[in-house]
């Protein structure tokens, strides 16, 4: 519903309303959450948090600008204090529709002269508008708006400047035949005699609004009783804020440190949220381009490294120090470099010890007598929303470039294949050579290679066959994330493979018809399996 038209019916509602002051966009976004149903611009409250007086100091664009971010940020309609309308009839026009402009949905201008000055301040003594002059302002801008539902509020302060109740009626009948859509009716004393007198005489023949600031004390009740439309509360969010502010500032001052604020203050949390962070987080999800943005990384840590022997006595071999960090700082830092934020890294022997910053955890606690399936298997559950995922191993060094290379490839598998792989041939151990559609040459400058095996501790892939070793790390797009879990699950559901690691993986998924593609490299990766790696990755690190 147009914010016009929600004002309108809280006008018009038949019952007593209650709207709340705000004074910039955060405290207006705060009073819609609190549940009021609008929000008064206040003139007051909106040159205090200026820091200038409540007379005029603000320009009126100023307050406009300020009105503006009000708006943008709430849904709930803003009746705003106008003054007097910031000039004759005039500078009225103008201003109703630089509001309707900025979706205010309605303005109050009171019969005081500009500049105006606030009415709790020597108000006996403040002239008010000539009667006439002020229907004509009221005219005009009836006669600017645009929208229909548009409503101007006409504000009588002759009880401010010290007239009775007959000219308060007189000024009030003339304002509503001008066309005011309701009347504001203010008073500077402690109790609500003044506005209950008017009310009575006035009844129904518009909605009458009313500012309780001084008349504080009197019951709710009582306003409801009367029938007045609305009932302002017109300064204590302004006014709140400053004792906040005044406390935490002494505090501050005398106490020269953060904790005895820290937990009497709102969260920077808090003020994210406000700031609706994340509204912004889910369009940079929808709109910005970046690599890698929802994709997580899957680091998988949970082995000890027993050939690494007393090195990973107490840590995994993940958190082997190389050039003075953990191998995992290295990892993780170069996926990072690459872009990729989100890392989940499966913990598993000495769990505890693998405790580095701005990581997520999964656990493998049977790591035991599990393998790297087991282990992915259980950072995969902590994957809610199907998404974009890297495999990596926890014991391979890797260069960025590498990682880079990964999101060449458009395709929903990805690997990378080093073609240097008779030098791990050599080294006498496992590793994961791959079996592909074709071998590195001139040729694969314009093909699709695609995995057709790997080789596993059960299933050794012959020399003949090998065209490359796995690098340890493989992306997979998105859609193929339930494929991806089809298959593990269909794995795992076998307890015979409770110790499968990647290669089993690999296989099942091409053996289920899945493409996956592969990259050909040459170096830029090192995987940690013995001390004499630890001493070749001090320089590569
Ligand atoms: C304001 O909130 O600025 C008002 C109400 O005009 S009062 O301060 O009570 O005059
Ligand atoms: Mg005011």
């Amino acid at each position: 519903m147009k914010k016009t038209t929600q004002f309108r019916k809280l006008l018009f509602s038949g019952k007593t309303e209650f709207i709340c002051e705000a004074h910039n966009g955060l405290s207006a976004k705060i009073v819609e959450e609190a549940g009021f149903p609008c929000i008064w611009g206040s003139g007051l409250s909106i040159s205090s948090q200026f820091g200038v007086r409540d007379n005029n100091e603000a320009s009126w664009t100023q307050v406009l600008e300020v009105l503006e971010f009000m708006s943008d940020v709430t849904a709930v309609p803003i009746l705003l204090d106008g003054d007097t309308g910031y000039g004759n009839f005039n500078n009225m026009r103008r201003l109703v529709s630089k509001l309707e402009q900025r979706n205010i949905a309605a303005v109050c201008i009171e019969d005081k002269l500009f500049p105006k000055t606030n009415s709790f301040v020597k108000g006996t003594a403040q002239p008010l508008a000539d009667m006439e002059e002020f229907c004509g302002k009221i005219k005009a801008g009836k006669d600017a708006q645009t929208d229909d539902d548009f409503s101007i509020v006409a504000r009588v302060e002759a009880f401010i400047a010290g007239w009775g109740l007959q000219e308060a009626l007189r000024r009030a009948e003339a304002y509503h035949k001008a066309g005011a859509d309701a009347i504001l009716i203010h008073s500077a004393l402690g109790v609500p005699d003044e506005v209950l007198a008017f009310k009575k005489a006035w009844a129904d023949r518009s909605p009458v609004l009313i500012v309780p600031t001084k008349y504080y004390s009197t019951p709710t009740e009582v306003f409801r009783d009367y029938g007045f439309s609305i009932v302002i509360w017109a300064n204590q969010i302004l006014r709140s804020a400053i004792t906040a502010m005044q406390k935490t500032a002494k505090l501050l001052k005398t106490g020269e440190t953060l904790t005895i604020v820290e937990d009497r203050i709102a969260p920077v949390k808090e003020v994210f949220r406000l700031q609706g962070m994340d509204e912004l987080d889910a369009a940079e999800r929808l709109y910005l381009p970046r690599q890698g943005q929802n994709t997580a990384v899957i680091v998988l840590a949970a082995a000890r490294g027993k050939d690494l022997g007393v090195l990973t006595e107490s840590r995994p071999k993940a958190m082997v120090e190389i050039a003075g960090q953990p191998l995992l700082a290295h990892i993780t830092g170069a996926y990072n470099a690459a872009g990729l934020k989100d890392i989940i890294v499966v913990r598993g022997y000495k769990k505890e010890v693998v405790n580095l910053p701005n990581l997520s955890f999964a656990d493998n606690d049977e790591y035991a007598d599990s393998g790297e399936l087991y282990s992915l298997k259980k950072a995969l559950d902590t994957i809610a929303e199907p998404r974009d995922i890297i495999i990596a191993y926890g014991d391979v060094l890797i260069r960025t470039y590498i990682i880079q290379i990964l999101f060449e490839s458009t395709a929903p598998f990805t690997i990378i294949a080093d073609t240097n792989w008779e030098e791990g041939v050599n080294r006498n151990r496992f590793a994961d050579y791959v079996e592909c559609s074709e071998p590195l040459s001139r040729r694969t400058f314009n093909s699709v290679v695609t995995l057709k095996a790997m080789s596993t501790p059960a299933d050794m892939l012959e020399r003949g066959r090998i065209h490359g070793e796995w690098v340890g790390t493989m992306r997979v797009t998105a859609d193929k994330f339930s494929a991806l879990k089809s298959v593990l699950d269909g794995i795992l559901r076998d307890p015979k493979n409770r110790n499968a690691e990647i290669g089993h993986l690999m296989n099942a998924l091409v053996r289920s018809g899945e493409t996956v593609r592969v990259l050909y490299t040459t170096g830029g990766w090192l995987d940690i399996d013995s001390v004499e790696d630890i001493v070749l990755a001090g320089s590569f690190a």
